[in-house]
Order: structure tokens, then sequence, then C-alpha cells
């Protein structure tokens, strides 16, 4: 038998996850960070060092379970339970997301890398998903713009454009006939909200790396945008003159655009975007909430989009 010492054992192994996360927010910030120094089997922290940013809302987490059982993820089927079904079978360690187009340093990067050479913050964001729903989520990430810096963009660069993996063997939705979707999954933004400082990649939520569901390793987190702009499991980005085409758009343009920005006055020709309903908040009498403009991040980013008609670029 093997008999480990303590200093082998996962903190996250000897106390219940519940707990565990509790304390983790008790001690807070940087005191939190010395529970969090786990290795997975596969050699990858299993759980991540954050700060805790102070972009984030103070509104009511949505449960773990919540989050990570009511997705998005078509790659894997359309239902909202398929993901944490079958997303198992994405193989996502090791992982790479090539970055190339118009930077003065192209690359291929690790997604180990990249967490190790950047600072991860703990971002607790509102999304808002353009079906009608929200969740509060704890995400672990760090900012879109220090990898485009890092990657030093060219001046004729304008645009962003992002690349889910295409492994048909390993995503079910991608062998089916009748594709929901023009595989693979891409989306896009501009130069300057890339940049924006609530733009991050997220690698983990809740302290601990993402679920497959979620879109692990490494996805895009937009909090001002609808969800379907937060495109998940990231091979590729690159850096482009003209406006990419997007997923959504390409398939239904009168219905998706290509900026996203979550809006009340502009409904989906299918259903209203002025209320939404918060996941978790069940009940009989469940009152929806109006949506804000930009999801309430107006503030950060309304300046953005400054003289451009937002019905028009929806
Ligand atoms: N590759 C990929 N990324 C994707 C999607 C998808 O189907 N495939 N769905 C999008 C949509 S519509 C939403 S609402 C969010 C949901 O993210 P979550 O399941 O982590 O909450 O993922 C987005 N990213
Ligand atoms: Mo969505």
């Amino acid at each position: 038998m093997l008999i480990r010492r303590p200093a082998d054992i996962l903190p996250s192994e000897i106390t219940p996850r519940s707990v565990y996360l509790n304390r983790r927010q008790l001690l807070g910030g940087a005191a939190g960070l010395a529970l969090a120094a786990g290795l997975s089997g596969r050699g990858q922290a299993a759980t991540l060092e954050t700060v805790k940013s102070p972009l984030s809302t103070d509104e009511k987490l949505t449960s773990l379970q919540d989050v990570t059982s009511y997705n998005n993820y078509y790659e894997f089927g359309v239902d909202k339970g398929a993901p944490a079904t079958y997303a198992k079978t994405l193989k996502t360690s090791p992982w790479t997301v090539k970055v190339d187009g118009l930077v003065g340093k192209p690359g291929e990067f690790s997604v180990e890398d990249l967490i190790k050479s950047s600072t991860l913050e703990e971002r607790i964001y509102r999304m808002r998903c353009v079906e009608g729903w929200s969740m509060v989520i704890p995400w672990d990430g760090f900012p879109l713009a220090d990898l485009i810096k890092r990657v030093e963009p060219l001046g004729n660069a304008k645009y962003v454009a992002f690349e889910t993996a295409y492994r048909p063997e390993e995503m079910p939705g991608l062998q089916s006939m009748f594709p929901v979707l023009d595989w693979p999954y891409v989306e896009g933004l501009r130069l300057d909200e890339a940049m924006n400082p609530l733009a991050i990649l997220a690698v983990g939520l809740y302290g601990e790396r993402l679920q497959n569901q979620n879109g692990a390793p490494i996805r895009l987190v937009v909090p001002w945008k609808y969800g379907f702009k937060g495109i998940k499991s990231i091979t590729r980005i690159s850096f482009v003159e003209k406006q990419p085409v997007t997923s959504w758009n390409k398939q239904a343009s009168d219905e998706y655009g290509f900026y996203a920005n979550v809006n009340p006055n502009v409904d989906h020709p299918r259903w209203s975007q002025a209320t939404e309903r918060r996941i978790g908040e069940g009940g009989l009498f469940v009152k929806r909430r109006p949506t804000l403009l930009f999801n309430g991040y107006a503030e950060q980013v309304a300046q953005l989009y400054s003289g451009m008609d937002l019905r028009k670029f929806y």
C-alpha cells in the first residue's frame, strides 16, 4: 500500500468542496491562495491561484451545479444538459492556442504557459444568454489584453478572430449529417473591444479548472455581450484587418449580429430582450429581471460604441 505523506495530499482531497470554497471566500484574495497548490493526475494544477478583481459584481452567485449543468456547447448537442454528459470525451490536455495573422510575434502557446505567465484573477461576472436566461459566475482568468500585448499586433490589425477545436472524433455534434452550425465555431471582436479590461480568457471557475462543458481548457468571457460571443475551447486566435465571420451571424444574420451587445431595446426577432430569468432563482412566482444595457457594464464599455447606431449594429 502506498502511504502518502501529508504534503502529497491536496486540500481538495481532505476538505469537502463546499467547505473548501467557503474557506476560500472567508480568507479571500491572496490569503486563500495558499490552499490552491494541488496538482491533478495529468500534471496540471487542479485548483487555481487567483487574486480578486475589483471589476467583480457582488451579486449572488449561481451555484456550481447550475453553472456546470445548464450549458450551451453545440459541439456536444443542443440540449442544455448535453454538454455536461457528452463533453467529457474532449481531450483538453495537452492544449495549445495558435496565435497568427497580423502580429509581430505569432506563436503557439500552451495553456499551462499562459497560466504560468499571467496573474490569474477571480472575476465575478453576470452573463446573459440571448435565449433570455442569465447567471452570475466566478470566472478565473486573465485579461485578453495581456495576450494581445504579448504578440504585438501590427498597425493594420483591426479585429481578433477566435476558433474552437474541430474534432469530430471527440465532438459528437460534428458527426451529424445535419450540422446545426458550420463548424468549427468561430467568433470575433473588434481590437479595441478585445483590449477592454473586462474581456478575459478564462481557464477556471469557482477556483477550479474549467470543466469541459464550460469550454475547457480556455475560453473567452465578454460580460457585456450575449453568451454566444464567449467562444469555448479555443485553439486559434488570429489578428485580421476585416471583420471576421462569426458562427451565429453566418447561421442567421437577421437574428445574431457581429456586435451582440446586450441590449434590452433591441429584440431578437423571435423574442424580447427586455427581461431575463436568473438561473437558480426557482419557485412559482419568479420575477424576471429587467435586462440592463451592456448587461450593466455601460460605464466601462459604452464609449466603444459612441456614434454607432446600436439598432443597426446589433
Ligand atoms: N464552441 C462553442 N462555444 C460556445 C457555444 C457553442 O455552442 N460552441 N455556445 C455559446 C453560447 S450561446 C453561450 S450562452 C455560452 C454558454 O457558456 P456556459 O455554458 O459556460 O455558460 O457559450 C458560448 N460559446
Ligand atoms: Mo447563448
